[in-house]
């Protein structure tokens, strides 16, 4: 049977992140997609691709996760851009109430690659109201180092640091992206709060990247939908989004496009 996957998240005009990528990815997996979309978010090709945000209503918001949560039972929630207090506030409340049960892939955006931070002010509400009802918590070492609090992550151990304290307030699974691992490796660091585990890819500096967070997130999520492991989906969640990475394809000067392979497996 179709497993489904629910994005509540950001559009991205540009069509690399967001639910743009989340839904191509769910897509990708074969896992029907569907969505709650909580801003959108435009750039200004003219003005070095300065970015605009336009938050979506709170009771559009509601009403769409209503369908979406409560109409038609996903087998997985992930989130992305939420773009104030009181929607992630809303966001959260919807979870606890209508997400009993379910896998819940909390991406924690604060920024956009290149852009000053967002939201600073959400960071607080992500750590109280969202982590805890993490399946799975996919920080990149900005995101992590604020909801932490500690300082900026540079190596593997304090990226360990920060990967206890998260998972000390409720995910069951921390991801830390792209933490540097030795001069050639970057590693997605794993912390469920017994062990560790790192995968490992080659640095990749001249590729295109835009979207690799959203779909290393969407690709987890798609993967708890058809019943994977979480470990087994953070660990090929990796190699997709890297593969996808290195086959990568220039759009405009700002940006480019990833190009991941299609994954057919049996749910
Ligand atoms: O990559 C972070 C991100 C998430 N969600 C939306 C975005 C972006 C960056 O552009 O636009 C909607």
């Amino acid at each position: 049977m179709l497993k489904r996957a629910l994005t509540i998240a950001g559009s991205d005009a540009s069509g690399g992140a967001g639910m743009q990528a989340d839904l191509k990815t769910f897509q990708n997996y074969d896992v029907y997609g569907m969505s709650a979309l909580t801003v959108l978010v435009a750039m200004d090709y003219q003005n070095n691709w300065d970015h605009q945000i336009f938050p979506v209503a709170i009771e559009t918001i509601k009403s769409q996760i209503s369908t979406t949560l409560e109409g038609l039972n996903p087998d997985v929630v992930k989130t992305g851009m939420l773009p104030s207090v009181a929607i992630i506030e809303l966001v959260a409340q919807q979870l606890e109430i209508f997400g009993k049960g379910k896998k819940i892939v909390i991406d924690p955006v604060m920024a956009c690659k290149g852009t000053a931070p967002l939201f600073p002010e959400n960071t607080l509400a992500i750590l109280q109201k969202l982590v805890p009802l993490a399946t799975v918590l996919t920080p990149n070492l900005f995101e992590a180092a604020q909801l932490a609090k500690v300082d900026p992550i540079k190596t593997l151990e304090d990226a360990k640091k920060a990967a206890i304290i998260l998972h000390s307030h409720g995910a069951k699974f921390v991801v830390i992206k792209a933490v540097p691992y030795d001069d050639e490796l970057i590693a997605e660091v794993v912390f469920n709060g017994t062990t560790f585990a790192c995968f490992t890819h080659p640095k990749l500096d001249s590729s295109y990247n835009h979207g690799a967070g959203c779909t290393f997130s969407a690709s987890i999520a798609a993967q708890l939908a058809k019943g994977k492991e979480e470990l087994q989906a953070i660990a090929d969640a990796s190699s997709y989004v890297f593969s996808a990475i290195a086959k990568s394809e220039k759009l405009n000067e700002f940006t480019g496009a990833l190009v991941p392979d299609r994954q057919i497996f049996p749910a």
